[in-house]
């Protein structure tokens, strides 16, 4: 067979993961771009991190996929992981506090082959795992926000994996275990599949936020981080991920967790860092922004041609 080096992981042969993103889903962004889809009406907001979806989307316009592999904190499974296993959706997805900002009406297509594909390795690999088989099921939030911000065109189908809620059950550190099993499992199932797959890490950064939303929501003069610490832990992860360190991204992940409220404690980063065979490859940096005091990165992984160019 033959194959690419790939910088991302180690070799791709034919299918495989062509690009990864940190992609959050904060439903202001939504709102704020204002799509046909979406009831409610703004006067547009949080433009750092909507230029920096604009550049995620040019940088990989380029870049050909049959698939976006999504994992969102918003879907949330307490006995195991679960996947989408329906081949089409079409409902309106409100956000349960932020009715005023998202009610959405989505129309989307799913994967089921390699849905079932990526579910069968990892029950393989010893994993709890289960599809979602019922057709009436109302997809979260997070998968619907950060998939229409990557490509707004809906045009390709999407694999959706919940978060399994163990670090609440049990801890950060059995999160990260089971999480990195999952990552790995992806990718193998992705390579067999012959398929090309965009994977996508559905999560903010620091998630402190406030308690209490201004008159109108996209008036910026009210929108900064929560906290000084915040901001800290922020600009240290991206600055590890921007150096290639996704090692140190993992090993740090309990104390970030812990101390910033990360919404990387629902697993979405450590699965796509692991799904990408934890890569050494600089992260592209596409945007960096609050969201009612949340901290959101906006970052790439190029894994094949071009990877480690640098979009700043
Ligand atoms: O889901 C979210 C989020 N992660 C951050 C900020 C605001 C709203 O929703
Ligand atoms: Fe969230």
């Amino acid at each position: 067979m033959s194959k690419t080096h790939r910088p991302c992981g180690v070799y791709m042969a034919e299918g495989g993961i062509v690009a990864a993103a940190l992609a959050p889903h904060p439903p202001h962004l939504v709102y704020a771009e204002n799509p046909e889809q979406n009831e409610p009406t703004s006067e547009g907001g949080w433009e750092q991190l909507r230029w920096g979806y604009e550049r995620l989307r040019n940088s990989l316009k380029d870049v050909e996929y049959d698939v976006i592999v999504i994992l969102s904190p918003h879907w949330q499974t307490y006995v195991g992981t679960h996947f989408l296993g329906v081949e089409h959706f079409k409902s309106l997805s409100v956000d349960p506090i932020f009715p005023n900002l998202f009610r959405f009406h989505y129309d989307m297509d799913v994967d089921v082959e390699l849905a079932k594909a990526i579910h069968d390795m990892a029950k393989e690999d010893g994993m709890s795992v289960k599809m979602m088989e019922n057709p009436d099921f109302r997809v979260d939030y997070g998968t619907i926000v950060s998939c229409h911000m990557v490509r707004p065109q809906w045009d390709k189908p999407i694999v959706a994996i919940s978060s399994n809620r163990s670090r609440h059950y049990y801890s950060v550190e059995v999160m990260q275990e089971m999480m990195m099993q999952l990552g790995e499992s992806t990718r193998k199932a992705i390579e067999a599949s012959g398929k090309r797959a965009l994977v996508i890490a559905s999560n903010s950064l620091s998630h402190r936020h406030f308690t209490t939303e201004t008159a109108v929501p996209e008036d910026m003069s009210k929108e900064h981080i929560t906290s000084h610490a915040m901001h800290l832990w922020d600009m240290r992860m991206i600055e590890m991920m921007r150096s290639g360190k996704a090692r140190e991204v993992l090993d740090m992940m309990p104390e970030f967790v812990e101390q910033s409220i990360a919404e990387a404690d629902g697993g979405a980063l450590t699965w796509m860092l692991s799904a990408l065979e934890v890569p050494e490859t600089p992260a592209i940096l596409h945007g960096y922004g609050t969201i009612i005091g949340t901290g959101n990165a906006i970052m790439e992984w190029k894994c094949g041609e071009g990877a480690g160019e640098s979009g700043d």
